[in-house]
C-alpha cells in the first residue's frame, strides 16, 4: 500500500488530492512540521520533521514524503506526477509530450508562482492588523505574481485545462500553488479566466474530500 508521509495541512494535500481524484488507498502518518510546534524535539513532541525516524527517512527534513514499495520519494510535485503517471490514468500524461508539458507546468507553478504566493499565505490578515511593512511585502509579491498570472489567464482564455482537454495532475499541481494567494482579493480582479479555473478545480469531489480532511486536522 502506498504510505503518505505529512499532515494534510501541508503540501501533502497534493498528493492526497491526487490520491483521492484517482479512488487509491493509502496509509497516512502525520509528521507535523517542526516550526509548528513549541519544542520540536521534547521528548513528548509528536512525531514531527525534526525527529530523527523521519530525518532517517528523508533527511531533508520536509514533508511530504511517498512511499511506494521500495521507493521512498520526496518532492511534492516528483510525487503527484509519479501517482498520474503510474496510477492516475488520464490525470497523467498519454505520451511524452503531454508528460513534458505537465513537468514545464507544474516546474512553472513551483518557480515563478509558489514563493510569491507563499508570501501572501503567509503574511496576509485581512483588517487592521496588518502592518505596514507586511503590507509592502505583499504588495512586492502581487506584482510579480502578475506576470505569471497573465501568462496563465491568455492560455486559461484559450484552453479550458492546462494540458490537452482534461483535468490533470498540470491543472492540480497549479491550482495548489495558486490557492496560497486566494485569499488576497486584489490580485484576482485581472484574471477571471484563472479564479473561474481555480473555482472548478476546488469543486471537484476529490478537492473536497481532502479540503474537508484537513479542516478535522488542528490549526
Ligand atoms: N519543495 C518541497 C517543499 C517541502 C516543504 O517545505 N514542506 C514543508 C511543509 S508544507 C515542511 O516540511 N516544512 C517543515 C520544516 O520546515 O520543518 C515540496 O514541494 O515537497
Amino acid at each position: 500500500m502506498l504510505t503518505i508521509h505529512g499532515v494534510t495541512r501541508s503540501r501533502a494535500s497534493r498528493l492526497i488530492w491526487l490520491c483521492h481524484e484517482a479512488g487509491l488507498d493509502f496509509r497516512q502518518v502525520p509528521v507535523i512540521q517542526a516550526y509548528r510546534l513549541g519544542d520540536a524535539e521534547a521528548p513528548d513532541a509528536p512525531l514531527n520533521t525534526r525527529s530523527p525516524e523521519f530525518l532517517a527517512l528523508s533527511p531533508a527534513g520536509a514533508i511530504p514524503v511517498l512511499q511506494d514499495g521500495d521507493l521512498t520519494l520526496s518532492e511534492s510535485f516528483a510525487c503527484t506526477q509519479y501517482l498520474a503517471r503510474k496510477y492516475g490514468k488520464d490525470l497523467g500524461p498519454r505520451n511524452e509530450a503531454e508528460e513534458a508539458l505537465m513537468l514545464q507546468w507544474s516546474f512553472y507553478a513551483a518557480t515563478m508562482i509558489e514563493p510569491d504566493a507563499l508570501t501572501i499565505l503567509f503574511l496576509h490578515k485581512p483588517g487592521p492588523n496588518q502592518s505596514g511593512e507586511d503590507q509592502a511585502l505583499i504588495a512586492n509579491a502581487a506584482e510579480r505574481l502578475v506576470r505569471p498570472l497573465k501568462v496563465l489567464e491568455d492560455h486559461l482564455c484559450a484552453h479550458q485545462f492546462i494540458v490537452s482537454d482534461r483535468f490533470t495532475v498540470a491543472d492540480l499541481n497549479t491550482a495548489e500553488v495558486l490557492r496560497y494567494a486566494q485569499g488576497f482579493g486584489p490580485l484576482w480582479e485581472a484574471f477571471p479566466a484563472v479564479k473561474g479555473w481555480l473555482t472548478a478545480c476546488q469543486d471537484r469531489p476529490a478537492f473536497r474530500k481532502m479540503w474537508q480532511e484537513r479542516l478535522q486536522e488542528p490549526e
